[in-house]
């Protein structure tokens, strides 16, 4: 097996071959369920957004069994540094659908208070899902910092930080794989290949045989794993939590997958992805593939399948006509959780927009115009 061999486990009639994932049927079930409320999450914002109800949404449909099995692998304790495409990791711990359409409507209930866009999700409980950053990469080193001062402090906790193929490209990915590999920081790095950045393909990149490859350079272990098959991302996962929780470093795992759709709402895949490439991909869907595993475990049937889905989808859409409903976040809330004590300066400036706001009537929910 060369590097670039991903590691699978379950094969195509479904069967694990041995491997024993250490989750219970519950656990397992969770899995699926999760992977189904994160398609199903997605379709909606997909309709919220072409009706002109949300502005933006960033679709991972295809990449679900890499979010889901990474996630199964970090405890709740545990730090999540995600990339834009991550809301998979926030649902499997915990985090409602509701929680983030308050973000995708960008209310007065959005953990950021409407500043940031759509998908980018903030949550500190139950799970610590770290801010999520447009900038690409730039949540990298920032996981290391978190992740060393953790073994600082002598906290068993780990770092998982997730970033698409494009990231390695960052200056973010090279300095923070070089701290990490040097302070041996309890830190995973999730390289999710769905061998696209937005339009440009991995050849376009990289000249490396393989993104995991690049550990070599930073003294830490790479993997390449088979990012739609969910087991086999939970494996590669866990043992790098297992090493960085242990006192072992950090560890590169590669997971090669696809991105079944958009890179975003603003554009079209089938402009720049070979239609044969799609379909061919549209046949390795990491959802039926994990289907096939429970079913010959005996915990799946269509029926239930179905009904499963059903739910998920009734209740993104329930969320998305709650989160719609809740008040834009008021003006005077631009300085909440930004100074633990507002500069009298500032106070001063934002008293005079307020002031102008009340008067101007513009303080109100925004109508798309820019207020001058
Ligand atoms: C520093 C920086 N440069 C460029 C962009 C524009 N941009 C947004 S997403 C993206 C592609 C990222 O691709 P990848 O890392 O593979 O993640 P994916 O979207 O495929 O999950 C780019 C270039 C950005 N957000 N930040
Ligand atoms: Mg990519």
């Amino acid at each position: 097996m060369t590097m670039t061999d991903p590691l699978q486990v379950i094969d195509a009639n479904g069967s694990a071959n041995g491997y024993d994932p250490g989750l219970s049927e519950e656990e397992l079930l969770h899995c699926y369920r999760t992977m189904l409320r994160v398609r199903a999450f997605d379709a909606i914002c997909l309709k919220l957004q072409r009706a002109g109800r949300i502005g933006f949404s960033i679709p991972n449909r295809g990449i679900e069994a890499t979010q889901v099995g990474a996630a199964s692998a970090i405890e709740k304790t545990d730090w999540l540094f995600p990339s834009y495409r991550d809301f998979g990791m926030a649902l499997y711990h915990g985090i409602t659908p509701l929680e983030m359409m308050h973000n995708m409507f960008g209310n007065a209930l959005d953990t950021a208070k409407g500043r940031q866009m759509p998908v980018h999700f903030s949550f500190l409980e139950p799970i610590k899902f770290y801010s999520i950053s447009s900038p690409i990469g730039t949540h990298i080193p920032q996981a290391v910092g978190a992740a060393f001062a953790m073994k600082k402090r002598g906290e068993k906790t780990v770092a998982l930080v997730s970033f698409g193929d494009g990231g390695t490209s960052s200056l973010g990915f090279h300095s923070g794989m070089n701290f990490a590999g040097v302070w041996k920081a309890p830190v995973v790095f999730l390289c999710q290949n769905n061998q696209w950045a937005i339009s440009c393909p991995s050849e376009e990149q990289t000249a490396s045989e393989s993104y995991a490859a690049k550990a070599v350079a930073y003294g830490m272990p790479g993997v390449v794993v088979d990012g739609n098959d969910l087991l086999a991302v939970r494996k590669a996962v866990l043992e790098a939590v297992e090493r960085a929780r242990s006192g072992g470093g950090p560890t590169l795992v590669e997971a090669k997958t696809f991105r079944m759709g958009g890179h975003s709402t603003a554009d079209d895949p089938t402009k720049y992805i070979p239609k044969e490439v799609l379909d061919e991909w549209e046949g390795k869907d990491p959802i039926p593939r994990f289907e096939k595993f429970l079913a010959a475990s005996g915990l799946w049937t269509a029926e239930t399948g179905e009904a499963m889905y059903k739910e998920a989808e009734e209740e993104a859409s329930a969320a998305g006509r709650e989160a719609e409903q809740v008040d834009k976040p008021g003006l005077e809330t631009i300085f909440s959780d930004v100074y633990a004590e507002v500069p009298e300066h500032v106070r001063k400036q934002g008293q005079f927009t307020f002031d102008l706001a009340r008067r101007k009537g513009e303080a109100a929910a925004g109508d798309g115009e820019f207020p001058l």
